[in-house]
């Protein structure tokens, strides 16, 4: 019997889950044992963060702080070890996938202070002063959009810039924001020794060295290769000077990083297990949704929704293509007013979730002609900077109205936005805390005209970290496993569950998604009316 561990450093929460795998590559048993996660605004106010970030003094700044993730990781860490009933011993490897885009700025005392931690001490307090910037922009700051434009405009343009790294410049990226760091901040910049994303962070701090980057993350900043997975010495060159000093390697997603720390080992008594270098928890899910092959999109609901599928080669037309953790590529859409505004039109009108899922059931396809445009906050797909919802044909007083309009609108932004890596589509996985929603699939099934289905878990970045460590184990072990033996029986769809579309709602949405598409080029660059 063996344990694989895997963690997700979530933006509002850190999750972990342990599998257990009995017997061999066939017949073998395979199931959850243990998942938990802990919120950072209710388990560690001391951060205060909301919905896990803390707003900075620019318009469009969302940062955390990288030793609350620690903090979470120290305590879950104990939970594992005390509170989960593990056989730890058994626990052969981990990995995990964290937020994509947040970039942790260490110090040159980073690294001995990793290595000398004591085993009696908390983690946090050992690593105070280790930090060259106190708190990490996140994926949510959309603060370095001049960054973006210069970066280009380096670069060849917009389309040059997206064929190199996989995507046009992008706010939230970690080298658009890198570049406005070293602007603002020119003196924390060249303190600057080690720049990670939240991934590589984490996973440094389990094996107390600098962890390897796997191309599924580093393609998340606009300095890597898309084609080569290497770092692109024209875009270091377009950011900032000196940047390759400060980047760690990239490598394979199955590399083995390191041995989990002695730090840990004494600690909690955690065998030296291997730490697998850590992921992006979208292209995490990619494997967690068992989207191994393709015609298959997931459509994950979460702080972000986002679209994504695999495919063999780079999609052009996808908002972002990343590297794959499976080898050959993700093609992603990411939207921004994903739950925090599924949950603020919820409460606006005092709705529980079923109140919500009833709403949805009392309403018809098309919402008698009611459409929102539901960007609560400025928008990632299509870009959009003048935050506000817009609401055509409706006021919004009407809840039932209110609730549909934002899940349409959501569904055909995903849909009408994800064409083109959508392909030949058979059918659509949905992941994420709203899928558990039966009214909302039945409305992505219609809208996208493709039959979904659900998975058994919830948090498939965390479990696509478990798996991820089960087959970097087998292949350092010579006893590789291909990919869909290593999803088998985690990520199989509950077929008597399958959502399948309705033909007279698919045709009202074919009409619908047009217009809906004219409401957002028509509003895009325009503040909504008060
Ligand atoms: C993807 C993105 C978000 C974060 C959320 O490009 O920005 O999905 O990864 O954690």
């Amino acid at each position: 019997m063996a344990l694989y561990l895997g963690f997700d450093a979530g933006t509002q929460s850190l999750s972990a889950m342990v599998i257990e795998i009995d017997g061999g590559a066939g017949a073998d048993r395979r199931r959850t044992v243990f998942e938990h996660s802990l919120n950072f605004d209710r388990d560690f106010p001391e951060y205060g963060t909301t919905a896990g970030i803390v707003r900075g003094d620019g318009p469009h700044e969302m940062l955390a702080s990288p030793l609350m993730w620690a903090d979470a990781l120290d305590r879950m860490m104990s939970i594992l070890a005390s509170d989960a009933g593990l056989d730890l011993g058994a626990i052969r490897a981990i990995s995990g996938a964290a937020q994509q885009h947040g970039s942790v700025y260490l110090n040159r005392r980073a690294r001995e202070a990793w290595r000398a931690l004591a085993h009696d001490r908390p983690l946090v307090p050992q690593l105070a002063g280790t930090l060259a910037r106190g708190l990490s922009p996140v994926w949510m700051d959309e603060s370095a959009g001049e960054q973006c434009a210069a970066i280009e405009t380096a670069l060849g343009g917009a389309e040059a810039t997206a064929r190199l790294t996989g995507s046009r410049a992008s706010a939230r990226f970690a080298g658009p924001q890198i570049r406005k760091f070293r602007q603002t901040n020119p003196g924390g910049y060249d303190a600057t020794t080690r720049i990670h994303l939240v991934s590589s962070f984490m996973a440094s701090l389990l094996i107390g060295a600098d962890a390897t980057l796997d191309p599924g993350d580093a393609s998340g900043m606009n300095l890597m290769d898309i084609q080569s997975s290497r770092w692109s010495e024209a875009a270091l060159e377009a950011t900032a000077p000196g940047l390759i000093l400060k980047l760690p390697e990239i490598r394979p997603s199955w590399t083995i990083a390191g041995t989990l720390s002695r730090y840990w080992q004494d600690r909690y008594a955690f065998p030296p297990a291997q730490v697998v270098t850590w992921s992006g928890d979208n292209p995490s899910s990619l494997i967690g949704t068992g989207l191994v092959t393709e015609g298959h999109l997931a459509v994950s609901l979460g702080t972000s929704d986002t679209v994504f599928g695999y495919t063999r080669e780079p999609r052009p037309g996808a908002s972002h293509v990343f590297a794959s953790p499976l080898g050959g590529y993700m093609n992603l859409v990411c939207f921004r007013n994903g739950s925090l505004t599924r949950d603020w039109v919820r409460r606006t009108h005092h709705l529980d979730w079923n109140g919500f899922s009833a709403a949805l059931e009392r309403t018809p396809a098309g919402n008698g002609g009611a459409v929102m445009l539901p960007w609560l906050e400025a928008e990632i797909t299509p870009p959009v900077r003048f935050s506000g919802v817009r609401r055509f044909a409706y006021d919004g007083h009407d809840g039932d109205h209110d609730v549909r309009a934002v899940v349409e609108g959501q569904m055909m932004a995903m849909a009408n936005h994800s064409a083109a890596i959508a392909g030949d589509l058979r059918s659509i996985v949905a992941t994420g805390g709203a899928s558990v929603n039966d009214p909302v699939l039945q409305v992505m099934a219609d809208v996208f005209g493709a039959p979904v289905d659900r998975l058994t878990g919830e948090n498939s970045a965390c479990l696509g970290a478990a798996l991820r460590a089960l087959h970097a184990d087998r292949l350092a072990n010579g006893e590789p496993l291909a990919w869909p033996s290593v999803v088998k029986g985690f990520t199989d769809p509950r077929q008597e569950e399958r959502v399948l579309p309705r033909a007279e709602a698919v045709e009202v949405y074919r009409d619908l998604r047009v217009r809906y598409a004219e409401f957002e080029r028509l509003h895009q660059h325009r503040p909504p009316v008060a």
